[in-house]
């Protein structure tokens, strides 16, 4: 549930990770319309961030996950929004239980559906937090073991 007064929220964001591949999709809302960004959504009172995950990403694609972790948080000022937010953004990593799950599109109100996209051939335009994110030279890959 989302209150209307003008404060700082918490956004929790998750990176499904499958083989090269993340997954994406197109936003319907008032905060970022039809820009591509991460399942995810506001912690709740008394939820740990990888409880957050869990929870929206079961919500918006039906996804089972095996491990979650965290990678990340930034500040997102979006004054220019048609809802203007402030968000403090946690970005969080995670796998499928089951590599072959196939994401649904549980909110069709709130996102056109779910796609995988490399990270250096990511869909335009992205999310600001996400586009800042990925500016900064962010990648939420896991390091290749030497
Ligand atoms: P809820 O009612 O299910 O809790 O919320 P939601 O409708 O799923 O919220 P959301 O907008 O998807 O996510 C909450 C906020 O998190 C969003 O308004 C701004 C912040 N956020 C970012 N980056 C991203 C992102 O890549 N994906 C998502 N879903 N939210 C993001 O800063
Ligand atoms: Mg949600
Ligand atoms: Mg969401």
């Amino acid at each position: 549930m989302e209150g209307s007064e003008a404060v700082p929220r918490v956004g929790v964001v998750v990176f499904v990770i499958k083989e090269n591949t993340v997954l994406l999709g197109k936003r319907r809302s008032s905060i970022g319309d039809s820009t591509f960004a991460a399942p995810g959504g506001h912690l709740e009172f008394g939820e740990s961030w990888e409880e957050c995950a869990a929870r929206e990403l079961k919500e918006e694609t039906g996804l089972d996950i095996d491990n979650i972790e965290f990678l990340t948080v930034t500040n997102n000022i979006l004054l220019e929004e048609a809802k203007p937010s402030h968000y403090v953004t946690i970005f969080m990593r995670t796998i499928m239980a089951d590599p072959c799950q196939i994401p649904q599109t549980l909110e069709p109100n709130k996102c056109d559906g779910w796609d995988w996209y490399h990270w250096n051939d990511l869909p335009k335009p992205l999310f600001r937090p996400l586009e800042t994110l990925v500016l900064s030279g962010f990648n939420p890959f896991p390091a290749p073991e030497i």
